[in-house]
């Protein structure tokens, strides 16, 4: 019976272009909330930590070359291995805050030309989030956050593409969020749509029907 009494928590990812702030915004985010009180946690993907982690690191930093195909898959198991723990941790009523989830899995790949539905496929049956933050971002604008990195993805054709399909992927779960603002800015909007979530979703199921 008191199990039945604990409150879900809420799967919350942060999306968006690179330089956009997905990483900023969600640790202020979580501090946020555990300082009000709600149980809360910071997970982000790729987790370079686990072994697949290595391996998509080895090949983000140009260390190692990999086939489209099998880096696409490695993205994916490095979030499938967290699925269980995931669920675990929302039904204990933790909020979990993802930086990066299945929509860039797809949009990094797709921009290099495979199709978007087997983009898909290896995803399918992950949990489904009950809310997206898509933090929207110019190219220009995010040049101008000190240009990007020396990673493999950081070039300004390929996040143009990326953006693109980014916004081919937007469906009911997603909210855009305007990211050419100031921090606190940002910080303020998307709390309040974090805690509108967070106060609705208790008695909704959680699903793991993603991209069905
Ligand atoms: N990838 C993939 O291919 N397939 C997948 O399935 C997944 C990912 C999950 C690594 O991701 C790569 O993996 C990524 C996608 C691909 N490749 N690319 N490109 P990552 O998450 O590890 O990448 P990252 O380097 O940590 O994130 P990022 O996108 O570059 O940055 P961010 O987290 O969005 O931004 P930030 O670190 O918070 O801020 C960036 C800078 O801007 C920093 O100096 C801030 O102080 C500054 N900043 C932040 N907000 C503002 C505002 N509002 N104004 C001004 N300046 C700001
Ligand atoms: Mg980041």
């Amino acid at each position: 019976k008191l199990a039945n009494m604990v409150k879900r928590g809420a799967l919350i990812v942060l999306e968006g272009c690179d330089r956009s702030g997905k990483s900023t915004q969600c640790s202020n985010l979580v501090n946020y909330l555990t300082a009000h009180n709600i149980d809360s946690k910071l997970l982000k993907f790729p987790d370079r930590t686990t072994s697949t982690g290595k391996m998509i690191n080895s090949y983000l930093t140009n260390a190692t070359e990999l086939n489209d195909q099998a880096v696409h898959l490695l993205f994916s198991a490095n979030r499938w291995e967290a699925m269980d723990d995931m669920r675990s941790m929302l039904l204990a009523g933790t909020t979990l805050v993802v930086d990066r989830y299945v929509y860039s899995g797809v949009a990094f790949t797709a921009a290099k030309g495979l199709d978007m539905n087997w983009c898909k496929q290896p995803d399918v049956g992950l949990l489904t989030p009950d809310l997206v933050l898509f933090l929207d971002l110019p190219i220009d604008a995010a040049e101008q956050r000190g240009g990007f990195g020396e990673e493999r993805y950081e070039k300004r054709e390929m996040q143009i593409k990326v953006r693109e399909l980014f916004l081919q992927l937007r469906d009911s779960l997603w909210q855009l969020i305007d990211a050419n603002r100031s921090m606190q800015e940002i910080e303020l909007d998307i709390r309040q749509r974090v805690l509108s979530t967070v106060d609705t979703i208790h008695d909704k199921p959680l699903k793991q029907d993603l991209w069905t």
